[in-house]
């Protein structure tokens, strides 16, 4: 059940598709201390879960967390905001409901860090939706959830595969040795990506000619070895005299603007640049078609970057900034106005006043930036989809960007930004995954190996082995950082099998999305909410269940051999190194020391559960289904609903793409449905 209560003048930020009709009177589960102001009590017990793309454990409760699209690429333990803004979570104590805030401002989420046993919401000034949900577990209100925001974004099947990227390829000859090494080691590969040096001084939907003289038969002879090329497209436009994208977007005033009615000038990658004004619709659909440059030079993939929207600097403030050095000129500074000076200087990049410098023509009416800031990245995305929707109606294009607001989920996937190449961000993109699935963002991953810092290859083996589960598996590293292409370490065999296992996984994972996103369900699910009987199982934060058929509990830190589990079940688990060699071994439910060895990849398989291992091959488009090996736990009878389409149209049917597979303990195995697979137990 849901319910909807509105506080005054809100913005309607479309976040929830489906009519759920106002409810008047008080808020239950909440205590209204103001308008804006909500509390909460609770218990020793009460777990707090949710709210998407944030830091610390899948329970998020003991901290503070600000709902505030934010380019920080320092993910440590005391930020509050990264780059998303999903404003939902759910309460699991004496009651069990869920709370969604909808509105595009600033909102502060404390969950027990004031006062442990209080959850304090705050919303910054302006209107509001609120809405209540309620179900008889976490995941009955989840799904309720789901489906009011409607259905998830759903990328072409070879977004599937592995992807490489670096910020650092700069010329054609860059793309082509990672295809070659790629390809002449035997490694696994989909798509290479595009970061901001393959434009034109960093100019949208341009290509730098010297670099990239034609990009369009670079796409092709890449898609002649089954590679896709992911090029980024960053927010802001440059200012420069004869860039159309400038001066149409001048000339239409597409552009956000000053109090004054001028542009607002902001500093980022391109230099001075202007942010296009994704809330005026005749501004989206603009920007939008520009997209179609790049689809006509064979590009069928994009990645959205910069859209919180980060800033630099502004123009206006680096005045300020000189003006107020101007005091400290020649003068013995003092230690107070040392820290003051290097504040200024250092203090320039997404600050609140020039958040606030700027507006909106929304629907002609004048907004200020600050009051829709969690919208822009969410209609930046939405500006690609709805012009894809044009420009190739019948074709699913690969679309993720960086920041988001639930809503931006129908659109496009995300990917988690700018991580580290640590330990701990491992966990932490475990942690982040059912968070995000709540909120409706099913096609996401992290920076596998980590983007800042320099990676090992212990590291980068160990990322890799949860990497092979989530949906967008990319590995993706920052300029000057230690090169992290699989066959810049010593063991790429070890990896090359790895990659081969994700392929070998994929009519499950697609499977398993597929479902997923179609019944408005996780993916990732926390054992807490698959459990809510064990006591165990509830205090577990590093473990998942992938789908239905299998946990995974990935090791996480260096040095190690294995680690602790616990099952919830009974379970098989497979110890594997390649989708050929592998050990089994049946553990009770219960705490279990595992070993893990460096190369070697951990799945559990539930009882009576199948997971169907296709022939693997170099990519996506060679992967063969025809004949399915399953890795099992087959104790009575298990029946295991394969998916599968083409990977490009968008005809949907589940009936119409699901094939049932059962097996039965004695071996035999039925098969029928939309395919006849060839199917055998291993
Ligand atoms: O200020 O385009 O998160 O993936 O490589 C950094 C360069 C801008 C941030 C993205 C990252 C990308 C980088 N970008």
């Amino acid at each position: 059940m849901v319910r909807k209560y509105v506080l005054g003048k809100y913005f309607e930020t479309e976040a929830v598709v489906k009519a759920v009709e106002e409810t008047k009177g008080e808020v239950p589960f909440l205590k209204k201390e103001s308008d804006g102001i909500y509390t909460y009590n609770m218990d020793e017990e009460t777990a707090v879960y949710g709210l998407g793309e944030s830091i610390r454990g899948i329970n998020k409760r003991g901290w503070v967390y600000e709902s505030h699209c934010n380019d920080d690429p320092n993910h440590v333990e005391n930020i509050r905001s990264l780059y998303g803004a999903h404003n939902f979570f759910v309460v699991d104590g004496r009651e069990t409901f869920g709370v969604f805030v909808d509105a595009p401002q600033k909102i502060c989420f404390d969950m027990g860090y004031g006062k442990r046993e209080e959850i304090r919401i705050t919303i910054d000034e302006g209107g509001y939706v609120l809405y209540i949900l309620e179900g008889d577990s976490i995941l009955s209100i989840v799904k309720e959830f789901r489906k009011m925001i409607g259905r998830s974004y759903i990328p072409p099947k070879w977004a599937f595969g592995y992807g490489q990227s670096r910020w650092g390829y700069k010329c054609e000859e860059d793309i082509r040795r990672v295809a070659r090494e790629h390809r002449s080691k035997n490694i696994p590969l989909d798509s290479i990506y595009l970061d901001i040096d393959y434009m034109e001084r960093y100019k949208d939907f341009t290509v730098d000619k010297e670099r990239f003289p034609n990009l369009k038969a670079l796409a092709e002879e890449m898609k002649e070895q089954g590679i896709h090329l992911v090029p980024i497209i960053d927010a802001a436009v440059k200012v420069e005299e004869g860039y159309p994208v400038y001066e149409e977007g001048i000339k239409n005033g597409y552009f956000c603007k000053k109090a004054d009615g001028k542009e607002q000038t902001v500093g980022v990658w391109p230099g001075n640049s202007h942010f296009p004004d994704f809330l005026n619709d005749e501004a989206r659909e603009w920007f939008g078609n520009k997209y179609k440059i790049l689809i006509d030079q064979g590009i069928e993939g994009f990645w959205n970057d910069m859209n919180e929207p980060a800033i630099f600097f502004t123009q206006d403030h680096l005045k300020e900034v000189f003006e107020g050095l101007e005091e400290f000129k020649g003068k013995n500074l003092e230690v107070g106005d040392f820290w003051k000076m290097k504040d200024l200087v250092l203090g320039t990049a997404n600050r609140k006043e020039d958040y606030e410098s700027f507006y909106h023509n929304y629907k002609g009416e004048k907004i200020r930036h600050d009051r829709v800031h969690n919208l822009y990245g969410y209609y930046m995305t939405r500006s690609a989809q709805e012009a894809f929707e044009r420009i190739a109606p019948d074709k699913r294009i690969l679309m993720y960007s960086r920041a988001s607001y639930i809503g931006m989920h129908r659109y496009g996937g995300i990917w988690m930004g700018d991580n580290q190449s640590w330990w701990s961000h491992i966990l932490l993109n475990l942690q982040m995954l059912p968070g995000l699935n709540m909120c409706g963002f099913m096609y996401t991953g992290a920076d596998l190996g980590g983007f800042g810092s320099d990676t090992t290859e212990d590291l980068m083996l160990r990322w890799l082995e949860l990497g092979i589960f989530t949906p967008l598996m990319r590995n993706h590293s920052a300029l000057g950082t230690r090169e992290q292409e699989f066959y810049q370490f010593g063991n790429t065999d070890a990896f090359r099998r790895i990659i081969g296992l994700r392929y070998a996984l994929l009519p499950y994972l697609y499977s398993e999305f597929m479902k997923s996103v179609l019944k408005d369900e996780m993916m990732f699910t926390p054992l807490a909410f698959a459990c809510p009987e064990d006591e165990q199982a509830k205090l577990v934060s590093d473990q998942l269940f992938v789908g239905e058929s299998i946990m995974i509990a990935p090791v996480y830190t260096q040095n190690a051999q294995g680690r602790y589990v616990y099952l919830p079940e009974e379970m098989k688990l497979y110890r594997m190194k390649s989708e050929n060699e592998m050990e089994t071994e049946i553990l009770s439910k219960g705490h279990h020391y595992v070993k893990a060895g460096l190369d070697e990849v951990l799945i559990f398989v539930r009882p009576d559960s199948m997971v169907p291992l296709a022939k693997g091959g170099c990519c996506v488009e060679e992967t063969d289904t025809s004949s399915l090996r399953l890795l099992h736990f087959i104790k009575d009878k298990g029946t295991y609903q394969l998916y599968n389409d083409d990977g490009y149209g968008k005809d949907y049917d589940m009936d119409m793409h699901t094939t049932a597979i059962t097996a039965y303990a004695d071996g035999k195995i039925e098969v029928s449905g939309a395919e006849n697979p060839k199917c055998e137990l291993i």
